[in-house]
């Protein structure tokens, strides 16, 4: 397995589609085992495959507090939403910064499996949280999308900041 490099807002390539996963092969597997050791050396509860610059639909998730539950996701697509909830979110790829975003209470969740199966799941709460931040970035969006401009101005000077004095 490999730690993966993580792309850090504002870089562009953040804002790339993914595309759909025709064949859930070995490489898939592969990626999929390297994003679960990236996110939880991080530590993170969530890594979208944009994340680590492969534009593809892979999201690895584990919201659990023992790091036991790991939730892979390729194709994702959400078949119902309802509710409405405010969290703090984080990002990797925005770090150091949280904020709070109004998303849908409880989704369902239609997926493939790492054998290639299909699954449904029913999330709420976090978990409904997680995999909707995560869904966002195989479309390109970043957390900071649903913030005002203002805001969004002082994360980017912010993280600018950052990168000078970690340079
Ligand atoms: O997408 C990402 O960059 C991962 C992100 C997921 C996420 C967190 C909070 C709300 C929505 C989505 C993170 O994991 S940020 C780090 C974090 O929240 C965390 C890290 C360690 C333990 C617990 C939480
Ligand atoms: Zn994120």
């Amino acid at each position: 397995m490999a730690l993966l490099p993580i792309l850090k807002f504002p870089d562009p390539r953040l804002r790339k589609k993914a595309a759909l996963i025709a064949t859930v092969d070995d490489s898939i597997r592969k990626l999929a085992a390297d994003m679960a050791e990236t996110m939880y050396a991080a530590p993170g509860i969530g890594l979208a495959a944009t994340q680590v610059d492969a534009h593809k639909q892979l999201v690895v998730i584990d919201i659990s507090e023992d790091r036991s539950e790991l939730i892979t996701l390729i194709n994702p697509r959400i078949t119902e939403r309802d509710g409405e909830q405010v969290y703090e979110e984080g990002c990797l790829s925005v770090p150091g910064i949280y904020e709070k975003v109004t998303r849908a209470e409880h989704v369902k969740v239609r997926t493939l499996t790492l054998d290639g199966g299909e699954r449904e799941i029913e999330a709420h709460g976090l978990l409904a949280v997680c995999i909707q931040h995560e869904m966002d970035h195989l479309q390109g969006k970043v957390f900071v999308d649903y913030l005002s401009q203002l805001k969004q101005t002082r994360i980017r000077t912010r993280l600018a900041k950052q990168a000078r004095e970690t340079a």
